[in-house]
């Protein structure tokens, strides 16, 4: 009798992600065996899609682990959280040892760092992967960030770069990150400065609108002309054509009529915990999230500020002005660098801090093809950080370091206009307020230092001299040391 044909991987969990890389997979030519909780998303799928490759359609998870050929590879494509780990449960009494069990959906890093670390005490692999580039690049190609062992990647890399995106050098958008969470924090980073590069972009929407005083088509062909220079990237070239967009009903542009609050998954804002945890500053992504929960501000209490609280701006000469358009142009780029820096310094952080020994321009490389944040700068990062170069901060990268002396009066120019306008812009500023705090010779935390040593005891270290010393200030004054 034939040997009954067995399947390279698994995918458990077919709603609109799991579903796709399922097809991507099939497309590829590996054999796939589908499982979905309700066996109806499973029958949705073959009918609609059955004729893409070969599936095998498995009913429950000991017929899906039966129908896999060994080392088995299954890969978990349910809701982030509690489900994550309802599946687990189930699959792990079906396995055997050096079985490969992958989580393919926005997972927290710390709930993919323990699912390993249990799996691992039963000798199965666990592998938290960052899929980037939503359904539509779960079918075409997604930018992959897998974590896990290295040896789980000997078996899982090949199917997985089969399936990414691929950059203009043909280089797959996958490759091994680091261990155990690795691949979740990377993707998690990574959406960090998402919201940042979304940011700025709507920070440059609205001082063109209000100061520079562009209609939202016009502002359409600035985007696109700046989609030609060093800004090309896929959020610059969407921004061209949401804007551009008239709505059916109104006639008027889309985004006139779209409510102004941005919502959020959460992502971003695991990122900045993270930050604050490790004592990374990313204020660029920071002010972003921030920026997002703002915009949700209940209605009431925004309308009540638009009627109470004064303006105290200027009037506005700038209208039609074309070398603001072009300072505004260059802000947006330099305040991007940062939000770049930024998230690539908590990735360095974190990698010493867990031990992930990452790779900055592996990453960068990862990036530049199937995700939201593609973008030409991504090909500079690279150049900044190849070879095992490694620039305490990605803005002193000659490259980098040389762009912004010369873009720094417009930054400088436009972060002036906005205030005085009463424009907020959050990332502009806190972007300009970072590279100014990276570079200014005394900062004003040692009044901060003072103060804690007065109110708290908390001790100071002196300029001239090692240890710490704290001052007696509610008697002589004089100054102790304590180690
Ligand atoms: P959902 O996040 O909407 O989850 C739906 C799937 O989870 C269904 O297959 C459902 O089965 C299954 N499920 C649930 Br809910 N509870 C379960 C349980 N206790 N046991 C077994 N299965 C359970 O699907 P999605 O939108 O395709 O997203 C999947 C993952 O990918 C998520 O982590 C999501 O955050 C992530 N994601 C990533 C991107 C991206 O751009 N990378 C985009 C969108 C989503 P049922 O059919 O029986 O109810």
């Amino acid at each position: 009798m034939a040997e009954e044909k067995k399947a390279q991987i698994g995918v458990t969990g077919l709603a609109v992600m799991g579903a796709n890389l399922a097809r991507n997979l099939a497309r590829h030519g590996h054999t796939v065996a589908l499982h979905n909780r309700s066996v109806e998303k499973t029958d949705a799928l073959l009918a609609e899609h059955g004729d893409e490759g070969d599936f095998i359609r498995t009913e429950t998870l000991q017929e899906l682990v039966d129908s896999l050929e060994k080392p088995r590879r299954i890969l978990i494509m349910v809701k982030a959280g509690a489900p994550v780990d309802a599946v687990i449960d189930q699959l792990v009494p079906l396995l055997d040892a050096d079985d490969i069990i992958i989580d393919g959906g926005n997972s927290h890093f710390p709930d993919t760092i323990r699912r390993e670390s249990a799996l691992a005490e039963k000798g199965l692999h666990f592998v938290g992967v960052g899929v980037s580039g939503g359904e539509e690049g779960a079918l075409n190609g997604p930018s992959i960030m897998p974590g896990g062992s290295a040896k789980s990647y000997e078996s899982l890399g090949p199917l997985l770069e089969d399936i990414s995106a691929k950059a203009d050098d043909g280089t797959p958008c996958c490759a091994w990150i680091g261990t155990d969470g690795a691949g979740h924090f990377v993707k998690m980073v990574h959406n960090g400065i998402e919201y940042a590069d979304m940011q700025v972009i709507g920070e440059a929407y609205e001082l063109l609108r209000d100061v520079a005083g562009l209609e939202p088509a016009e502002q359409s062909k600035t985007f696109a002309d700046w989609n030609q220079t060093e800004l090309s990237s896929y959020l610059i070239e969407i921004t061209a054509e949401v804007l551009k967009q008239v709505d059916a009903k109104t006639g008027k542009p889309l985004v006139d009529v779209v409510v102004d609050a941005a919502g959020m998954k959460g992502t971003g804002t695991w990122t900045v915990m993270s930050a604050l945890e490790q004592g990374s500053a990313v204020t660029a992504i920071a002010e972003s999230v921030f920026a997002r929960a703002l915009s949700s501000t209940e209605r009431e209490t925004r309308l009540e500020a638009q009627e109470t609280l004064a303006a105290g701006v200027r009037e506005n000469d700038t209208v039609g002005d074309e070398a603001f358009i072009e300072d505004v142009r260059r802000a947006l780029y330099c305040s991007k660098l940062v939000a770049y820096a930024q998230g690539l310094d908590m990735l360095r952080t974190a990698s010493e801090e867990h031990g992930w020994d990452l790779k900055l321009d592996v990453i960068a490389s990862l990036w530049r093809a199937g995700c939201i944040i593609r973008a030409e700068l991504l090909q500079d990062i690279m150049a900044a950080y190849k070879d095992g170069a490694s620039p305490r901060n990605l803005l002193f990268a000659p490259a980098f370091r040389d762009v912004i002396e010369e873009y720094l009066p417009s930054w400088r120019r436009v972060v002036v206009e906005a205030t005085e306008r009463g424009i907020p812009a959050p990332v502009f500023s806190s972007s300009l307020a970072y590279y100014d705090g990276l570079r200014r010779p005394r900062l004003n935390a040692a009044l901060t230092q003072g103060l804690r040593d007065y109110f708290g005891a908390h001790t100071y270290g002196r300029i001239d001299a090692e240890g710490t010393f704290h001052t007696l200030w509610s008697g002589d004054r004089s100054e102790v040391q304590t180690s």
